[in-house]
């Protein structure tokens, strides 16, 4: 049996990575092997370059930095690809939703930003983390990084609705995170135990008609 793929996504300060990191320990003590993945990935050459242009270190134009972004999802594609049909269950902190959502909240045209993705492994399920900003603003507000201010991120979390309307309900859940980091944790778990061991054997290509 392949392992299940797991996309996380949502807006900053919505408690993703701490639920990402909960996620991998259940699902480890369960005895499902699991990898995790973070998009973006720092540790590669291109990583590099996103990370410095997201701590404003570096400048790029929106298109240059969009296609960095889904590189870096590329160049790691048939690992993802390989363990899934190795059996391993692969945990995704951020894919390729979040490169469209923010690149289009820029201003670039929708289509134009999901032409590089198109094709990458398409996840089982993602998990979408909604929290509205003046929650996010209470819990400490956004940091320094580029993409962290308010009105952005009320753009990006628009455009996150536009692209879960095109999956069914089995593909894409929205969970409610301004709960208790113990409420949220308990929502992930359902649909993750739910999903593990009953994918299809196929993994498919994301946005291919
Ligand atoms: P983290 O704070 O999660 O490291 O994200 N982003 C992310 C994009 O603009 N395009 C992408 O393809 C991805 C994966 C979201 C850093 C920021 O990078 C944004 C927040």
């Amino acid at each position: 049996m392949r392992g299940a793929f797991i996309v996380v996504e949502g807006l900053d300060r919505s408690g993703k990575t701490t639920q990402v990191a909960n996620l991998q320990a259940k699902l480890e003590s369960s005895g499902t092997p699991v990898k995790l993945f973070k998009f973006p990935d720092r540790t590669t050459a291109i990583g590099q370059m996103i990370d410095s242009y997201l701590r404003s270190q570096s400048e790029l134009d929106d298109q240059a930095i969009h296609l960095l972004f889904s590189a870096n999802r590329w160049e790691l594609a048939t690992s993802i690809e390989s363990l899934l049909e190795q059996g391993t269950t692969v945990v995704c902190d951020r894919y390729a939703f979040s490169g469209v959502a923010f690149s289009a909240a820029k201003g670039l045209p929708l289509e134009w930003c999901r032409a590089p993705d198109s094709g990458l492994p398409a996840p089982d399920l993602t998990i979408f983390f909604d929290i509205s900003p003046e929650a996010a603003r209470a819990r400490g507000g956004y940091g320094e990084e580029r993409y962290e201010k308010e009105q952005l991120q009320r753009r990006v979390r628009e455009l996150f609705d536009v692209l879960a309307s095109e999956f069914d309900d089995e593909r894409w859940v929205t969970v409610d995170a301004g709960r208790s980091k113990e409420e949220v944790a308990g929502e992930v778990w359902k649909y993750a135990a739910a999903l593990v061991g009953k994918v299809s054997p196929q993994v498919d290509k994301l946005w291919v008609p």
